[in-house]
């Protein structure tokens, strides 16, 4: 695979997708072509599964389930986007990946670090983000950006703990691999969050032309 891989990471209102946008711009214009998705979706029977995983419903859903369901939805978007994607030299922009399931389903459901590992090397081989930007904020700020735009979905409905775990497991990972993370700080302004990026932009950059 010769593209590059590049996940945007962090809690609830972190402006994940504002920001994809923002970056997906930003590289367009050095003439870099750019693919932008996201999880759990990017093909339609993946955001089937995803209309899945966020449903209220009467029936809980089992915390191996919900593990399992998010793999799921991410075996059909690597066989069918992000892989030929990066095949064909394309910079893939992604709204959250495996981070996420060891932040949500790890930190949050408190399911095993290797059983979701043992997921990710089944699903992905050794397929991993070249890079990944965590957007970190206050949990509570967060949550009442997501509040603010309506309905809440099932995750959201969560409480203050277990978005904290989601919180410390992201900052944990980034911590452990500096290499591959780059920390943003979300609770700015959006105008100054986008200049932080404008600062990583060069590195970037220089990653997409390898
Ligand atoms: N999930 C999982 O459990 N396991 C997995 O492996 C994966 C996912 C992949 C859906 O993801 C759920 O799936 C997610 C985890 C679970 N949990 N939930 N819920 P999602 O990414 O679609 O859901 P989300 O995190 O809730 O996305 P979001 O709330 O849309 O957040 P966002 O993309 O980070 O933010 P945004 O849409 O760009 O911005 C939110 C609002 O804040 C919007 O009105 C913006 O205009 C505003 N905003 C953004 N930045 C700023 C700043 N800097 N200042 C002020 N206002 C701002």
């Amino acid at each position: 695979m010769s593209g590059l891989f590049i996940t945007l990471e962090g809690p609830e209102g972190a402006g994940k997708s504002t920001n994809r946008d923002y970056l997906a711009e930003r590289l367009r214009e050095q003439g870099i072509e750019v693919l932008l998705t996201r999880e759990p979706g990017g093909t339609p029977l993946a955001e089937r599964v995803r209309e899945l995983l966020l449903a209220q419903s009467d029936e809980p859903m089992a915390a191996d389930t919900e593990l399992l369901l998010v793999f799921a939805a991410r075996a059909q978007h690597l066989a069918r986007v992000i892989g030929p994607a990066l095949a064909r030299g394309c910079v893939v922009l992604c709204d959250r990946f495996t981070d996420a399931t060891y932040a949500y389903q790890g930190g949050g459901r408190g399911l095993s670090e290797a059983r979701i590992a043992l997921l990710e090397n089944f699903v992905q081989g050794e397929l991993r983000p070249d890079l990944t930007l965590v957007f970190d904020l206050p949990i509570e700020v967060g949550l009442a950006r997501a509040a603010a735009r309506g309905r809440l979905d099932r995750f959201e409905q969560e409480g203050q703990g277990f978005f904290e775990a989601v919180r410390q497991t992201y900052l944990r990972r980034a911590s452990l691999e500096p290499q591959r993370y780059r920390i943003v700080d979300a609770a700015q302004s959006l105008s100054q969050v986008q200049q932080a990026l404008d600062a990583l932009l060069p590195h970037i950059v220089g990653l997409c032309r390898g």
